[in-house]
């Protein structure tokens, strides 16, 4: 039982679910290759569309490149 109780928090972690492995490149995402993701853009994949507002740091309604590092992780960008 305590164990049970101790696991529930974690299954409730989700962490950053932009870091998953399925995430598509900046580039994939940037249709337009203006160098930033915008909310249209966003609606292409369904993680990113769903936390636009948490990953859009300087909340200036797109997401640049830096943003999208930050909320992926530093790799592959
Ligand atoms: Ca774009
Ligand atoms: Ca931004």
């Amino acid at each position: 039982m305590r164990k049970t109780m101790f696991m529930l928090p974690l299954l409730f972690t989700t962490g950053s679910a932009l870091a998953q492995d399925s995430q598509p490149r900046f580039s994939d995402l940037d249709r337009d290759g203006d160098g930033v993701i915008t909310r249209e853009e966003a609606e292409r994949h369904s993680v990113l569309a769903e936390r636009f507002e948490e990953a859009d740091l300087n909340r200036d309604g797109s997401i640049d490149r830096a943003e999208y590092a930050r909320n992926r992780g530093p790799q592959d960008v």
